[in-house]
């Protein structure tokens, strides 16, 4: 890989940039000699303590104990709200654009401040108590970050659902995370299309008894269905109630919320994220990452029901009383030009998105980017997939006119905070790789049998050694959190990606190697897609595995095995795809399905994945070794067959 282009700090963005190359070697060797020093100067320095810690940080790898700053006291909501009212209260907190051009909204933080308190005291009115879980589907409206903040701002855990999830994944969330109330609007928008939220929750509620209050944002004009006693409007409500509202002290180690992701197996865990380490470590990535000035204006187009969302629209930027851009729409409406429209509208300066959209955009042509100026950007982010070079080099020189480094940033719902990243003043930037670590961070690939590899290298990405925002337990399940992340490569945490290093010592993400898909860059499990499929009366079996994709970066393709006597047919495919929707949300819908008469196993009744994954990409001339196959006839009649799609 000599051909590799190397792309230097860009003059301007060192001479503004927090931290320079020799500042990041120092810092990096500071927070690795000595991380409890590190971490704990970083800790007065980014956050509002009532109390500090006894202790810096204690974790095992062995028993998954993982506590950063015991004993201290804080609260989330402050940090972000309250300590910023005197010298920024009217300052803008939250940009808000619409789904329609025509609508924004700006939101001070002193506004942002009151809005919380308020719906805090419903919050309370409705007997929602210190632990107690609430769950949060909404579209991406100013009062998602209300609600959370609320949440945190009276030691309520929440657990936010993505508005795309259908109503039997919203009631799997809520019943394993045990919510009392949900947060949800009547409708939301998105490309011009209504989503019936409220739809969705009364469908969900059915079978969730546990569920006494809905508190309903009223977004559009419809009107939903009504259960008195149960539903209420949010505005009523918040209305009623002081704009005051103490916050609650909380241990650094308490939880503070709850998301759920996509495993190799089972169902979706909940991973848990605790108060104090994790918003030191969202408000410091926020700031040097993306190196954030007072008054630079922010925008992350994530999903709040994602955990870009929560760490890079709401948290990090909150906690450092930045100006956080949310929007509503999509990329495409009502032209493919929105993204830059909305740079120029708000006067961005940073702007953080995913590869798919980059792909999609890019397939568009230059014309709908160069028909905007985009002078105001100084800073491109990419996360949630590996960017490929082609969709950086297009990014780098169209969208940012080489003017404007791009941090492809590395990391997962279970880490709470990037991990792997260059910082814009400090390091030079190789079009695909995610570069270096960030400060406390320590990466070491391993291969299959756990050995440590030095130097050039690929195989599994694994961490060493914790950081604050590290992921606590699985909900409800700490052995789970020990088997799917510290058993497997004992004594670290593994990651489930793989990774090259080069000889520079930068990391290149490869994708992940287990039975994670990342389509779009939304995560899902190959056995969730399988368990959706098969419960179908006329499956028999079903195989799902991730192929190459242009645009989404990879796609479904699914292999179905019908039960005997069921002939195959387009009005089939099309339930199998509707059950997916139903099941999951469109998210999950299979790209493609390959009837399959067997599928490859082992003589012990193993599916091949391997040799899946190898027909669905294409690459039949190379499928490895067959032999161990209980039918190998089966793979050549899944070649003959394979959808040329
Ligand atoms: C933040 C987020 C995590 C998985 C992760 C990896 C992939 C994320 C990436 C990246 C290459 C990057 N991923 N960022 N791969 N380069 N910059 O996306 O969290 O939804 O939990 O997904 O996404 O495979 O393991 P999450």
């Amino acid at each position: 890989m000599s051909d590799v282009k190397v792309y230097d700090v860009l003059p301007d963005a060192a001479a503004k940039a927090h931290i320079n190359d020799k500042q990041y070697q120092a810092m990096y060797a500071h927070s690795i000699s000595d991380p409890s020093d590190f971490w704990a100067q970083q800790a007065r320095n980014f956050i509002t303590w009532f109390k500090e810690w006894d202790k810096v940080q204690d974790w095992d790898y062995y028993t998954g104990k993982t506590r950063w700053f015991e004993g201290a006291k804080l609260n989330v909501s402050y940090n972000c709200l309250d300590r910023h009212l005197a010298s920024r209260g009217d300052q803008v907190a939250i940009i808000w654009e619409g789904d329609d051009p025509k609508v924004d909204k700006k939101i001070t933080y002193r506004q942002l401040y009151e809005q919380v308190c308020r719906f805090a005291n419903v919050l309370k009115e409705r007997g929602v108590k210190k632990g107690d879980r609430v769950c949060i589907y909404l579209p991406m409206i100013p009062e998602a970050a209300v609600a959370m903040l609320a949440c945190a701002r009276i030691g309520a855990v929440h657990s936010v659902v993505f508005g795309g999830f259908s109503p039997e994944s919203l009631k799997d969330r809520i019943l394993d995370s045990g919510c009392q109330v949900v947060i949800t609007a009547n409708e939301g928008l998105r490309g011009g299309r209504s989503v019936p939220l409220k739809a969705n929750v009364d469908k969900a509620l059915t079978s969730c008894p546990g569920i006494h209050t809905v508190i309903v944002v009223k977004h559009t004009q419809h009107q939903p269905t009504w259960q008195t006693g149960k539903d209420i409007w949010y505005h009523e409500e918040v209305a009623k109630v002081s704009t005051e509202c103490p916050a609650e002290e909380m241990d650094a180690e308490d939880p503070l919320f709850i998301l759920y992701t996509s495993g190799s197996t089972g169902k979706p865990k909940g991973v848990l994220h605790t108060s104090g380490g994790y918003i030191l470590y969202t408000a410091m990535t926020h700031k040097y990452i993306f190196d954030y000035h007072d008054g630079d204006i922010y925008w992350c187009t994530a999903d709040v029901g994602w955990v870009t969302g929560h760490s890079y629209i709401i948290y990090g930027p909150l906690a450092n009383g930045a100006v956080t851009l949310m929007f509503e729409g999509v990329p495409t409406y009502p032209d493919a030009s929105r993204f830059w429209q909305v740079v120029d509208k708000h006067q961005v300066n940073i702007f953080y998105t995913a590869p798919t959209a980059i792909r999609a955009l890019m397939g568009k042509g230059n014309a709908l980017v160069e028909q905007t100026s985009r002078k105001s950007l100084r800073i491109l982010g990419s996360v949630g997939e590996p960017i490929n070079p082609e969709a950086w080099e297009w990014y780098y020189h169209v969208v940012g006119e080489g003017r404007c480094p791009i941090v492809d940033t590395w990391w997962q719902t279970e880490t709470g905070g990037i991990l792997i990243t260059p910082l814009p003043g400090a390091t030079p930037l190789k079009p695909g790789s995610a570069t270096r670590p960030f400060f406390g961070v320590v990466p070491a690939i391993v291969n299959n049998e756990g050995e440590v590899l030095e130097g050039e290298a690929e195989g599994n990405l694994v961490i060493t050694r914790s950081w604050p925002s590290q992921m606590r337990t699985v909900f409800g399940d700490h052995q789970r959190f020990i088997d799917t992340y510290l058993k497997t490569y004992p004594g670290n945490y593994f990651t489930g990606d793989g990774a090259r290093r080069d000889k520079d010592g930068y990391y290149w993400i490869t994708g992940r190697v287990d039975d994670v898909l990342n389509v779009s860059g939304h995560r899902l499990g190959t056995a969730e897609v399988e368990s959706a499929l098969v419960l179908h009366e006329k499956v028999a079996e079903a195989a799902v595995v991730g192929y190459p994709h242009d645009i989404k970066g990879q796609g479904i393709y699914a292999y179905v095995t019908l039960m005997a006597d069921v002939q195959p047919s387009e009005a089939l495919r099309k339930e199998l795809i509707n059950l997916v929707r139903s099941e999951i949300g469109a998210i999950a819908t299979p790209d493609i399905i390959q009837w399959a008469p067997g599928l490859p196993k082992t003589r012990s009744g193993k599916i091949m994945r391997r040799i899946l994954r190898k027909i669905a990409a294409n690459e039949i001339s190379n499928l490895g070794d067959i032999s161990t196959l209980a039918d190998p006839g089966v793979v050549d009649n899944l070649i003959e067959t394979r959808s040329n799609k």
